[in-house]
């Protein structure tokens, strides 16, 4: 019997590629670059299976061509890359992979909130370059955590797990905006109140932390004129998608001083990062690194596993998105 032919636009743990390869056809994009769209119109052209991951661009360009491939199984949970309506329109399949990278992602989260108010970029900085010039009582003074208030926009598996170690490891409040209202019971067990806007969340929080996903509905969700409700303490911090904060806005608010400092780990055109960022100390930078450990990254390409084999077998798989 013929195995289900499956192409992995990026190279992934030794360990996942190996239990791919042994259930599955499976060709890897050995040198690891993103494909151009052509090469990506070729990819689902020529499989039943394309695994893909988000420095993919699967838009309805690529899926115009009636592509052989009926299932997209993303490595990861946000999908915002993949035109979720032209699938549909093409009978495509969509899985993600979430859950896997829920402690993870949070974990890098509160990272971002300790750097920015400890300023810990900056001070690994002054010390690599040699210019320490040792304890002073005035030197490189930052903003306490502890106690503060946690503004979450987005109030799924990731928030409540970031809403959990700040309330119970920093003894933070926390307030958060999300699309939907949620019952207590669905607050695990959190204390935390809803508000009924995202400018309600801006105006009383001392550090801001998005988790909702990205595509156009979300698109510049943190603008200009939101930044601008924003305490002048404050900080805000992104893990979830570029797009959803307005990069140049940012930019103009951390110059004027609207609000105090910025952790990104995500970019609006990643990987390429605005030259003015680069050269702001109040900002912490990271190269999209929110499910990046060993563990997580094991796990999230086993759960494509678990998805691709439901799909081939004939059942619905786990994690069907469209
Ligand atoms: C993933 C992420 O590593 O899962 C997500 O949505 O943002 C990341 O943590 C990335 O998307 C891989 O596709």
């Amino acid at each position: 019997m013929t195995r289900p032919r499956l192409i992995v636009t990026r190279r992934w743990p030794a360990e996942v590629e190996r239990a791919l390869a042994e259930r599955f056809d499976v060709s890897f994009n050995d040198d690891d670059h993103p494909f151009t769209p052509p090469e990506m119109q070729q990819a689902l052209a020529s499989c039943d299976a394309l695994l893909t991951t988000v420095s993919d661009r699967i838009d309805a360009s690529v899926l115009r061509t009636a592509p052989r491939a009926k299932l997209l199984a993303n490595y990861g949970v946000g999908y915002s890359h993949i035109d979720l309506d032209a699938a549909k329109a093409c009978g495509i399949t969509v899985t993600n992979t979430p859950d896997v990278l829920t402690d993870c992602t949070a974990d890098l989260a509160i990272t971002l909130m300790l750097m920015t108010a400890r300023r810990a970029g900056e001070g690994e900085r002054e010390v690599r370059s040699g210019s320490w010039t040792g304890w002073r009582p005035t030197h490189m003074i930052g903003t306490s955590v502890t106690g503060k208030t946690l503004g979450l926009i987005g109030m799924g598996r990731i928030a409540k797990a970031v809403a959990m170690r700040a309330q119970h490891g920093f003894g933070m409040k926390i307030v958060f905006f999300n699309r939907s209202r949620l019952a207590p019971e669905q607050l695990a067990g959190l204390d935390a109140r809803q508000c009924d806007s995202v400018e309600e969340v801006l105006a009383q929080a001392d550090f801001v932390s998005l988790h909702c996903p990205g595509g156009a509905a979300t698109h510049h969700l943190i603008n200009g004129e939101r930044l601008a409700t924003m305490r002048r303490e404050a900080f805000l911090i992104n893990t979830a998608r570029g797009e959803v904060i307005d990069e140049q806005a940012l930019i103009d608010a951390l110059h004027n001083g609207t609000i105090a400092g910025a952790g990104l780990d995500v970019f609006e055109a990643e990987p390429r990062v605005s030259e003015a960022l680069l050269t702001m100390e109040n900002v912490v930078l990271l190269p999209h690194l929110g499910s990046a450990t060993r563990e997580t990254r094991v796990g999230m390409g086993m759960r494509v596993l678990d998805n691709v084999t439901a799909y081939f077998d004939g059942r619905t798989p786990p994690d069907k998105v469209a």
